[in-house]
């Protein structure tokens, strides 16, 4: 069988993510790569990240392969389309199935499957592919494989019985890295921020219920590797890498403090030392919790408030304090840890009086590093069935991603994209007092005072 596994991403054509410049290699497909090789069945994966989509097209004509296996989210679907038509308007990739799986195909797999997708996956992928791999080469029906949607001869969309989450997931081999060039990855990061960073996983899923997050691929569950086998992976990335950091791709790093406590004396116990990065929630730390982050080599912890408005934490169902998020970022800091922050702006009901608090929340706890994104629905999250109604726009499925979906909010879109250059700069402006950084301080602060004059118009414009 000549499996072909990819992922649509191509860093050369996302101006936003070149300025970023913080790639990391795809892990779902690199797990699914070592357990098809485990169980028997050689892969080829073309990493698309740092290539073009004509070296993508040219390997797939001069491979043909029997299958090729597209990892799918929010932001990489179109490209995804533009591989689907790749292979249907080539004769020479007629008998080419293609496998869609990813965040972003459960909730549309009709979509997909009509755009010319053969099976679409749902959740995790490892046992599916290898059924489906093995289904496609001994010319078996799809119909018992749990997990996934095709279409039958008569043009119905079948959907077959959900598959059971992996319990065991230290029976999965480690991703399968040797299939890519990761030091082009590492080189990047170095070149751009004098680091370089490798991602990692230790747990899947998450027992929260935040209303925005999409749970499509291991739903509202916690499972996670045994300590010793994440280190063990870490020491061998160690010998086969040179890297600065570590990034852990884990939902909720600090969700189990018993856990944590093994891991770190894990890590302690075979001295083994290195520097990571990782997301926790406010409610999950305490200073227990964060002297274990820093004997284990933790720099930076992000610690998600997403708003400094109580109110509209409340509305998103985060189940977090936004008194105890400030708390800890202080406490994270005092600690020699960096604190990283989420914030979303143009949540449903979010008033100027609530973006004035997110922002005073910010401007008080004063994190390391701050993001802020302009909230938008994804397809089967709560959030997208409370503001569906309210959609504003209604774009082509083919080519438009969720990020495109505007709603009825308080404020126009328009409004939260200057309150967030406003946020930035009135948050900067304060970063740049306390430092004595004066003349910057200044600049950041006419930069907030015509975004917060933007707003007004625009609220103005709407009443
Ligand atoms: C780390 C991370 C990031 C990092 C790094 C991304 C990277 N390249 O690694 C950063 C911070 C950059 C990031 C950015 C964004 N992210 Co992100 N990210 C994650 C996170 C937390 C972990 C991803 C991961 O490595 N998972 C571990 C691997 C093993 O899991 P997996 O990829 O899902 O793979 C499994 C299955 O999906 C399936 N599978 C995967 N591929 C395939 C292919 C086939 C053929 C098959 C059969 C199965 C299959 O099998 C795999 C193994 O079981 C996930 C949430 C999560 N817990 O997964 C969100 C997540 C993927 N991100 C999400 C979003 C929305 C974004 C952003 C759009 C946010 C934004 N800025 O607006 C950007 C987009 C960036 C981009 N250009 O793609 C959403 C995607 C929702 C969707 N419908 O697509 C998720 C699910 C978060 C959420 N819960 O809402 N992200
Ligand atoms: S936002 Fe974080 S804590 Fe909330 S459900 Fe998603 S992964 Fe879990």
């Amino acid at each position: 069988m000549n499996i072909l596994l990819t992922h649509g991403y191509f860093l050369d054509e996302d101006p936003k993510e070149k300025l970023i410049m913080k790639p990391y290699v795809p892990l779902g497909i690199l797990y699914i790569s070592a357990f098809l090789e485990k169980n028997g069945y050689d892969n080829t994966v073309f990493d698309s990240t740092f290539q073009s989509f004509d070296a993508l097209t040219a390997t797939m004509l001069q491979n043909k392969p029997d299958i090729v296996a597209i990892y799918t989210n929010l932001m990489t679907k179109i490209n995804v389309l533009k591989i689907i038509d790749l292979v249907k308007s080539q004769q020479a990739l007629a008998n080419t199935k293609i496998v869609l799986g990813g965040p972003e195909v459960k909730n549309h797999a009709a979509n997909f499957l009509m755009y010319g997708a053969d099976i679409i996956v749902f959740g995790e992928g490892e046992m599916t592919m290898l059924e489906i791999t093995k289904a496609i080469e001994t010319k078996q029906p799809f119909n018992d494989i749990s997990g996934i949607a095709f279409t039958d001869a008569q043009g119905m969309m079948i959907t077959t019985p959900e598959r059971a989450l992996n319990k065991e997931l230290d029976e999965l081999p480690v991703p399968n890295r040797k299939k890519i060039n990761l030091q082009l990855y590492l080189d990047a990061w170095k070149d751009n921020h004098g680091y370089s960073s490798i991602n990692l996983s230790s747990m899947r899923g998450c027992p929260y219920t935040c209303k925005w997050c999409s749970r499509a691929v291991y739903g509202q569950s916690y499972r996670r590797r045994k300590p010793s086998l994440v280190v063990d992976e870490i020491e061998t990335l160690q010998k086969q890498y040179s890297f600065d950091n570590i990034w852990f791709v884990d939902d909720v790093f600090t969700v189990s403090h018993k856990w944590l406590q093994e891991f770190v004396e894990e890590v302690e116990r075979r001295g083994v030392k290195f520097q990571y990065e990782c997301i926790s929630r406010a409610d999950r730390l305490n200073e227990e919790v964060i002297k274990l982050l820093k004997r284990s080599g933790c720099f930076r912890v992000w610690i998600g408030a997403e708003s400094g408005s109580q109110k509209i934490i409340d509305a998103m169902d985060r189940r977090v304090d936004v008194v105890q998020t400030r708390e800890m970022i202080r406490l994270v800091k005092a600690h020699g840890i960096e604190a990283g922050t989420f914030i979303m702006l143009g949540y449903p009901g979010e008033t100027e009086e609530d973006i004035v608090e997110t922002m005073n929340h910010l401007k008080t706890s004063l994190p390391d590093q701050f993001t802020i994104t302009i909230t938008y629905p994804i397809k089967g999250t709560p959030l997208y069935a409370e503001v569906e109604k309210d959609f504003l726009t209604n774009f082509p499925w083919e080519s438009s991603t969720d990020r495109d979906i505007d709603f009825k909010r308080v404020y126009p879109r328009k409004y939260y994209e200057h309150a967030v250059v406003w946020v930035v700069n009135e948050v900067n402006a304060k970063k740049h007092l306390t430092e004595g950084h004066y003349k910057n301080a200044l600049r950041c602060k006419l930069r907030a005072i015509k975004h917060k004059w933007q707003m007004n118009k625009q609220k103005t414009a709407a009443a």
